[in-house]
């Protein structure tokens, strides 16, 4: 929906207080070779609404980035990473600040791009005056209604319910939300957000439900459930948080299990992490593993498209939730494609 751009200030730091180093990648790694205009082009060609990334606030200043992430067709949509989380639009009861999440649409509006609203109910990033608010349920119930309407309200378009409801084992996780009320805070969340915003996507924003097993066919049966008792819900996100090597050989049939109810599915935060350092085997497996997950999008008609959960292992959330870990990414740290960047157009070429 909607962007505008911040002006880097660059001072010149004498060499001796040189700003830290961003960090040096092995020149004798393989790069990208991909001769494209830009990965949305891409996308659109093979019948997607979209390929898109998720940024966050606090990168729209380094002009380098912004550069890759505002040129003409390399990314068609944008998901703010946390600035329009729970604690960030309502740090407190029934005080919203947008500041910072407009800053996401407006510059997503800018340049045409999508908005997907991430996101309205979710179990983390929950500022303490809900987690420990003693609500009953009528409170609670209300709370919900109030947050999910004004958020979802103020950025209408395309908005996504990332409320990921499940435990692996497909039993509903212990939240505050589940807690107090029982799994029927989801169908209040979706139906406060198609009150605000009746042309919204509506979606469930899952993990661990990209391969067939008891979370997915567990999800399976709560849209169902939700479908039947006539709740609004358009899609399911799968999130596809990945390892190398890893990639569920079942992808296309879970996303399948929704599509076949009448649903849509996107893939809303695709990253392929591996254990450092990179070896050119490695970048070359992210690069199969990249094209595996967009040819499965490719191929299942109702998946609209594919985010990644930001484009830039200079700012990849990886490393600092998975220590030794990192290089999700299709760009590396010094912002230059990697060979993912090529499983990326292949998957959607093949
Ligand atoms: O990338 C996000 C990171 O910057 C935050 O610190 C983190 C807080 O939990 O959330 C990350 O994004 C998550 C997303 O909102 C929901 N799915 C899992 C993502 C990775 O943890």
């Amino acid at each position: 929906m909607h962007f505008s751009l911040l002006a880097a200030f660059i001072a010149l730091a004498p060499a001796a207080l040189a700003i830290p180093a961003t960090p040096v990648v092995d020149a004798s790694l393989p790069g990208s070779t991909a001769n494209v205009a830009g990965l949305h082009a891409v996308a659109k060609a093979a019948g997607k609404l979209y390929l898109g990334t998720a940024t966050d606030n606090n990168e729209l200043t380094n002009t380098q980035y912004t550069a890759i992430l505002e040129a003409p067709n390399m990314f068609g949509q944008i998901t703010a990473e946390n600035t329009m989380k729970w604690d960030a639009t309502e740090p407190q009861q029934n005080v919203f600040t947008f500041t910072q999440g407009d800053q996401i649409a407006n510059l997503a509006k800018s340049h045409g791009m999508l908005l997907r609203g991430h996101n309205c109910v979710w179990h983390q990033q929950l500022p303490s005056w809900v987690t420990a608010g003693n609500f009953n349920a009528q409170q609670l119930t209300q709370i919900i209604q109030n947050h999910c309407g004004t958020v979802v309200g103020h950025y209408k378009g395309q908005v996504e319910l990332g409320c990921k409801p499940l435990n692996d084992d497909g039993s509903f996780r212990q939240d505050v939300f589940f807690n107090t009320l029982g799994s029927g805070y989801i169908a209040t969340a979706l139906r406060a957000a198609r009150a605000a915003d009746p042309a919204a996507k509506l979606y469930i924003n899952e993990f661990n439900v990209e391969g067939l097993g008891a979370k997915s066919t567990a999800l399976k049966n709560l849209v169902t459930s939700l479908k039947q008792q006539g709740v609004p819900i358009d899609g399911v996100g799968f999130q596809c948080h990945f390892i190398v090597g890893q990639v569920p050989t079942t992808l296309i049939q879970s996303m399948q299990q929704f599509t076949a109810l009448g649903l849509e599915v996107a893939i809303t935060e695709l990253d392929i992490r591996m254990t450092l350092p990179e070896t050119a085997a490695l970048l070359e497996q992210q690069k199969q593993d990249f094209q595996t997950v967009i040819h499965a999008c490719k191929s299942v008609a109702g998946c609209v498209g594919v985010t990644v959960w930001d484009f830039t292992d200079k700012f990849s959330f990886v490393p600092s939730t998975f220590p030794g870990q990192g290089a999700a990414t299709p760009w590396d740290q010094n912002l230059v494609k990697k060979p993912a960047f090529d499983g990326i157009v292949a998957g959607f070429q093949q």
